[in-house]
């Protein structure tokens, strides 16, 4: 296996009009979850993915099981929980740039996993573990789960790479940011945003925002810097990749995903810390560029003919 993620998708249901939610009559209804748009991200490009979840058992779970494992997920560690319901969520279109998304979640299927699901879960065989922020901030279970399976990922020398996802709506600033901060201690690459290094440390500074992350004991950190690229910062080395130009944007959700898979897949393939970071910053471009969270991310081929039209 190349990458094991845990977390919660949910089915998302955007209105095909906007303005206030109340008057909106046509929805489309698709599968989003920060961890499986890098699992699918990752799978699109050839690698072995496996996703740990639970379900509820309703048609909302059979759609998600369905829709993850045609992407060519793992599906084997995704429960179904009898007695919750999956997730869900609705997005409101402000207007053409802004949205706002109200969740249905609480005490969802996936809020209900433990740290006892985590004890069949062989990591052993996996190179990298792949966290974000949202799951331990479902609930208190959830954050037990998410401290077994680090713990176990560790004791067995697995790669952790951890996106902080700060969501709001999820995360406290003071127990969520300690819980956050408690996990980039633990990673090797962390990848956060700049509206997260204000959330966790009140600053916007690229440079400092990766500091901060180090001291903390994260080995790696990779700063995302939106249409600006991304900044990386290893033991040795660091460096500003420019981001790829894009002509317009259709829907920014879910880039920070694409990034993510792009990262993971140029470490898979061995690329340099350059190039690897390169191929984020085209996953998150080409992400933006369709509506929905995974939609946009390419094959191995569609990547290439992005990147190589797009030389930087
Ligand atoms: O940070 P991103 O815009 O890349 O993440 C989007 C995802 O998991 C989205 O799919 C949604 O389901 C979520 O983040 C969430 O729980 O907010
Ligand atoms: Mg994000």
């Amino acid at each position: 296996m190349d990458v094991l993620s845990i977390g919660e998708t949910m089915v998302l249901f955007s209105p095909k009009t906007s303005g206030q939610l109340r008057y909106a009559n046509d929805f489309s209804a698709r599968i989003a979850g920060a961890e499986t748009n890098t699992l699918i991200g990752l799978a699109k490009l050839g690698h072995q993915t496996s996703w740990i979840s639970r379900v509820g058992d309703d048609e909302l779970g059979a759609k998600i099981v369905s829709a993850v494992r045609g992407e060519g997920v793992d599906t084997t560690y995704v429960k179904q929980d009898k007695e919750a319901s999956t997730g869900l969520f609705l997005k409101e279109k402000t207007n053409a740039q802004t949205s706002s998304i109200f969740y249905y979640r609480k005490d969802s299927a996936a809020s209900n996993m433990t740290s006892e699901d985590m004890e069949n879960i062989h990591v052993s065989n996996t190179k990298y573990l792949y966290l974000t922020g949202i799951t331990p901030a479902l609930s208190q279970s959830c954050e037990e789960a998410v401290f077994a399976l680090l713990h176990k990922a560790k004791q067995e020398k697995v790669t952790i790479v951890f996106d902080p996802n700060i969501r709001k709506k999820l995360h406290s600033k003071t127990s969520g940011a300690e819980q956050i901060k408690k996990i980039i201690g633990l990673s090797d690459i962390v990848l956060p945003g700049k509206s997260e290094g204000d959330f966790l440390f009140n600053t916007t500074e690229t440079a400092e925002i990766s500091q901060r992350c180090r001291e903390l004991g994260a080995g790696s950190v990779v700063v995302k810097l939106g249409e600006k690229g991304a900044y990386y910062e290893t033991k040795d080395k660091n460096g500003l990749v420019d981001a790829y130009a894009v002509p317009y944007v259709v829907d920014p959700v879910g880039a920070g995903d694409g990034f993510a898979a792009g990262l993971l897949s140029g470490l898979l393939d061995e690329l340099s810390w350059k190039d690897a970071v390169k191929r984020a910053c085209a996953m998150g471009a080409l992400v933006t560029q369709v509506d929905g969270d995974i939609e946009g991310l390419p094959t191995r081929k569609q990547l290439q003919e992005f990147m190589g039209a797009n030389l930087q």
